[in-house]
């Protein structure tokens, strides 16, 4: 099947473990499921940024569990990088594209400080995933307790750490961690997550602000009128 734009594969197209050993495709490959949201969308948009020309390899959720124990954890995202094996864990993907690329600092604290906000966008989605897969009232509970609980000192802590930020983490320049801070935000900011008003982060300016300037960065910009 030819490519489709922005070189997706559909499901029937699924990568077998195979290929996902020997990793011998002619370009980048990122496996991620089919939908512009958290992990794999954030990996997508380094690799855009980035300027790698790779195959955005989407799956569906039907397609996942003949996958999963082919991959390296068993989750996904998973990177195929030409005459290496297959590459899991987020933020090791997004540090590995981020430092080839110009797109994490060379400074090793500094560096460290942006894998710490890297780590904190981690812990949200640990936080707050479980509750997906919750329904009712225990769905409703949870995340209203989180709402007023683990959301809220998330969100000051987030801020506390941006406080050099203008408009991207470390300033006029975007790098990985401000993606993370960008799909963090957004997964709220659409008003989609029952229980969890879509004005969850209003009050955090800084926070906001690295959302927005992702948003309105033009290669971004550029991936999303593909
Ligand atoms: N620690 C992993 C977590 C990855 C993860 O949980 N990915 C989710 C999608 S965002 C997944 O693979 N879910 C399917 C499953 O766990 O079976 C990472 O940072 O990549």
């Amino acid at each position: 099947m030819a490519p489709a734009k922005r070189h997706r594969r559909r499901e029937s197209d699924t990568p077998n473990s195979r290929d996902m050993e020997k990793a011998n495709m002619a370009r980048p490959r990122l496996t991620y499921f089919d939908a512009p949201v958290s992990r794999g969308e954030e990996c997508r948009l380094a690799l855009h940024l980035a300027g790698i020309d790779f195959e955005d390899n989407r799956i569906s959720q039907a397609a996942w569990p003949a996958l999963k124990e082919q991959t390296p954890y068993g989750t996904l995202p998973v990177l195929e990088l030409p005459g290496h094996p297959p590459l899991a864990q987020t933020n090791p993907i997004l540090l590995l594209i981020g430092r080839r690329h110009g797109l994490h600092p060379n400074d090793d604290f500094e560096a460290a400080q942006h894998e710490a906000m890297m780590q904190h966008v981690e812990e949200l989605r640990h936080n707050v995933s479980p509750t997906i897969r919750m329904a009712g009232a225990e769905k409703k509970a949870a995340r209203e307790a989180l709402v007023a609980g683990f959301l809220a000192a998330w969100a000051r802590a987030a801020e506390r750490n941006l406080a050099s930020a203008a408009p991207f983490f470390a300033g006029a320049n975007i790098h990985v961690v401000d993606l993370k801070l960008h799909m963090a935000v957004r997964w709220f900011l659409g008003g989609k997550v029952d229980h969890i008003p879509a004005t969850i982060f209003a009050a955090f300016p800084k926070l906001m602000g690295v959302h927005d300037a992702v948003r309105d960065d033009s290669r971004v910009k550029a991936w999303y009128a593909k």
